[in-house]
Order: C-alpha cells, then structure tokens, then sequence
C-alpha cells in the first residue's frame, strides 16, 4: 500500500517538471496596450463604462462621454472617463498574466489632486506621485517599481478630473507563423484566386487547440477557415512533428488589397503578422514574409 502511494509521488512530481518545461517552449514580449475610449460614442455622468470593457474588470462609478467640456480635455479625441466617486478602480486580474502599468493622461479642476496605487494580489506594490489637474492634459507617470493585477484612482475630492489614453503593458506570446506552411520561400501572387494557407505552428507550451478561430487575423483579415491538423514543424519542415498546428485559409484577394502588398515592387519581401487570443486571454502574435512574384 504504501508502495503504492510512494508511486503516486513520483508521477505528480514527474507531471509537474514536465509542466514546468512546457511552458518554456515559446516566448513572449512586452506589448504596449493605450486605452483610448474613442470606440465609446456619447455618454454622460449617468452612462457607466461597459462591463468588462477591454476585456478589464472596471469600478461601476466609471463613467464617459465624448462631449466638449472645458477644462476636462480629452488626451485623444473625444472620449475620456471620469468617476463620481473620488476616482475609482481597475482590476487587470481577468487577464492572464499581472500588467506594468505605465500611467494615464488627467486634466480637469486644480481643485482636486489625484494619485494612483498599484496592488499585486492585495498587496500595495506603488503609490505615484500627485498630479494637480488643469485643462491641459497632464501624463501621470505610475513607476511603481513591479507588475500589478489591479490600480486604484486616488482623488481629493469629487470627479473634478478626467482620464484619458490609460497605458500598460501587457505580455503577449511569440508564435511561430508559417505562411504556406512546410514551403520557403513563400511566393505571392496578386492575381491568385487560391487560398492563402498559413499555420500556426504548434510547439511547447502552445496548444494550438486552446487558440480562439473567431480571434485570429492577417493585418486584420480574418481567416476563411481554421483546421487543427499536424502539417510542419518548426523547423519549416513540411510534414507532421506530432504537434497539431493551426491551418488557416485566407483570401488571396483580400491579402492582396492590403495597402503594403499592393504597392509593393514585383520581388519584394512583405511581413504579415498573425494576432489573436488563446482561451485564458493570452494575446498572442507572429510574423512570417511573403515574396511579391506577380
Ligand atoms: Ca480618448
Ligand atoms: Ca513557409
Ligand atoms: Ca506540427
């Protein structure tokens, strides 16, 4: 019996180093995320930010409108956001990894001063500076010195500020994009009506199962179809490795309207940068080249 159990142990403990080295299979990156609010149109002191807005958890009290409103001026025109409650709070923790929180843009009223705190996990990471609005919009540097899950707006006194262009960073996934997969180099012609075929390829630490199809694009086109099936590796090798890849149709003529590839030389070398999201929210991004050939 406890020979049995001794067993047990060791298969966790094997499962887990295994784990552990999955996940160093694939890289990532600091990605720079600007929230502008310009997607919101309208709004007032009674229109709250939408729930769950950028994929955030916000404090109710949020409000926005796009209106002009002196001397509550917006960083990017025309929509900012403001709170009836001596500022507010926003909670990164529905994303998958902690954020570095750069800062944000305030004016308003010299009659308040604001301030932000980071936390980690309830814990207080940094407190910022205090910043003293005024019609012109001001960057409040947040420099807490560590990541953090959830930020806090501190005001002095009523909603006599607005905020505007909020800045993080978040960590985004490195993945390996093979257009045209198993094939180098990836020859393009504008005149083609056969589908672009482009993986993802699967690898450590990327189950291509767990990627989003409704969150995958090109430059911004989405892909006709998505097939999980093992066709390269990462290598650039035709042929299965074992790992399922992600294999995307894309429309030759839509790619070939894209601004870059239209006015590009017969010969050139285009990137194309494939984005999306896995099911946990990782964002994830690669880029793979196209030569113009006709
Ligand atoms: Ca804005
Ligand atoms: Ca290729
Ligand atoms: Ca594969």
């Amino acid at each position: 019996m406890k020979q049995v159990a001794f067993g047990l142990v060791v298969t966790l403990i094997l499962v887990s180093v295994i784990g552990i080295g999955a996940v160093s299979g694939v890289s990532y990156t600091s990605k720079e995320i600007v929230l502008t609010f310009d997607d919101l149109e309208g709004g007032d002191a009674d229109t709250p930010l939408p729930v769950g807005y950028e994929g955030l958890s916000w404090d109710p009290e949020w409000f926005y409108w796009d209106a002009e409103e002196d001397p509550y001026t917006p960083h990017s025109p025309d929509t900012r956001i403001s709170s009836l409650n001596y500022g507010g709070w926003i909670d990164f923790s529905p994303l998958p990894q902690d954020v570095e929180f750069s800062g944000a843009w305030i004016s308003g009223y010299n009659l308040t001063k604001i301030y932000f705190q980071g936390y980690h996990e309830g814990t207080l990471v940094g407190t910022s500076a205090t910043l003293t609005p005024s019609e012109t919009p001001t960057f409040l540097d947040a420099q807490f010195g560590g990541p953090v899950d959830k930020v806090v707006v501190v005001g002095s006194a009523w909603n006599f500020f607005c905020i505007d262009d909020i800045t993080y960073k978040e960590q985004v996934m490195i993945v390996d994009e093979d257009i045209k997969p198993g094939e180098e180099p990836n020859t393009f012609s504008r005149v083609s009506r056969d589908p672009l075929i482009v993986a993802i390829v699967g690898e450590e630490g990327l189950d291509t199962s767990t990627i989003i199809p409704g969150s995958i694009r090109i430059e911004g086109i989405a892909p006709m179809t998505c097939l999980l099936e093992d066709v390269c590796s990462l290598s650039g090798v035709a042929g299965k490795d074992g790992c399922c890849d992600m294999v995307m149709k894309f429309d030759s003529r839509t790619i070939a309207r894209i601004s870059e590839i239209k006015r590009a030389a017969k010969g050139s070398t285009i990137p194309l940068t494939v984005t999306g999201k896995l099911a946990d929210g990782t964002r994830f991004e690669g880029t793979d080249y196209v030569v113009i050939i006709r």
